[in-house]
């Protein structure tokens, strides 16, 4: 019953219907195998070494969190994943084919198998290379980042039924402060001797021109992340509910090359009665529609 709430596309539009039998499954999220086959790389890198055994608590929690994310998204199938890849590594990624995760430097980052937006923001790069395919450098690059972000703190927010925590990631940082990023204050993720300052922009007019980092593509994710997180703040909707829903539907208008601006009208277009709301919030980070 859960799942074919979660399945139908109406049930995007009008929010996911929490019952009670959903609430149930995920208290058991670890308990509850989803939908992923996951393999160890076994600290090399090559991937994706060999399956996993019952008892690897990496791959366990992966496990749980596949289940969760293909829930609320209605997805029933799933890439493959890897853990316990490399040594001290200190990343997760998409690489076209299975989500890999590391072990963190056990310094500054922990396990990336910690952190459920992490995974979901993974699997959003999957979504968004089977969908638009957009390219990963400069804006584009950065509206990929943007929609893994979506993905992932929208399956976190319904998961905890927590419309107020905006940070993605917090829960591989090892200081206990910090997170990888925040999406309605980008720029205040972190600032620290060890990690520096995030450097978010969250208007057009501070878009980091840079050739770093693809060309700034964690960056100036930052300014399509505010305009998600205001939208939300702003109608009191639930990210899981209406504005998923109107993102996802909007991804399918988008292509390799397209650029912010093209995400703000789509968004736009399939926005319904909210859509007052969807120009405010692009018209805050400097995208007038
Ligand atoms: N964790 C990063 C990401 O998914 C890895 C990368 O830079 N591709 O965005
Ligand atoms: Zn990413």
């Amino acid at each position: 019953m859960a799942k074919k709430v979660a399945e139908t596309d109406r049930s995007f539009a009008s929010g996911i219907r929490v019952d009670s039998k959903l609430r149930a499954a995920r208290e058991r999220v670890i308990e509850v195998a989803g939908p992923i086959t996951v393999y160890t790389a076994s600290n090399k890198t090559a991937i994706p070494g060999a399956l996993v055994t019952e008892d690897d608590e990496d791959a366990n929690r992966v496990k749980g969190y596949s289940h969760l994310i293909s829930q609320l998204l209605g997805i029933n199938e799933f890439p493959d994943g890897v853990v316990h890849y490399g040594e001290g590594y200190a990343n997760a990624f998409f690489n076209g084919n299975y989500l890999v995760f590391g072990e963190g430097d056990g310094e500054v980052f922990g396990n990336f198998t910690l952190s459920l937006d992490i995974m979901a923001h993974e699997f959003g790069h999957a979504l968004v290379s089977l969908g638009p395919g957009l390219l990963y450098s400069g804006e584009s690059g950065a509206m990929n980042e943007h929609l893994a972000d979506v993905i992932g703190i929208s399956v976190q927010q319904w998961t905890s039924q927590d419309q107020t925590d905006w940070r993605i990631g917090e829960e591989i940082l090892i200081d206990g402060a910090s997170a990888v990023r925040d999406m309605l204050h980008p720029g205040q993720a972190y600032d620290s001797p060890v990690l520096g300052k995030d450097p978010q922009p969250g208007h057009m007019e501070q878009y980091a021109k840079v050739r770093h980092d693809n060309g700034g593509v964690h960056i100036n994710s930052g300014i399509p992340n505010r305009a998600f997180a205001l939208l939300c703040e702003k109608t009191g909707e639930p990210s899981w509910g209406r504005p998923l829903a109107m993102w996802r539907r909007a991804m399918q208008d988008l292509g390799p090359r397209s650029r912010f601006r093209d995400l703000a009208a789509a968004t736009w277009r399939h926005s319904g009665g909210l859509n007052p709301a969807v120009r405010e919030a692009w018209g805050e980070v400097g995208i007038s529609i």
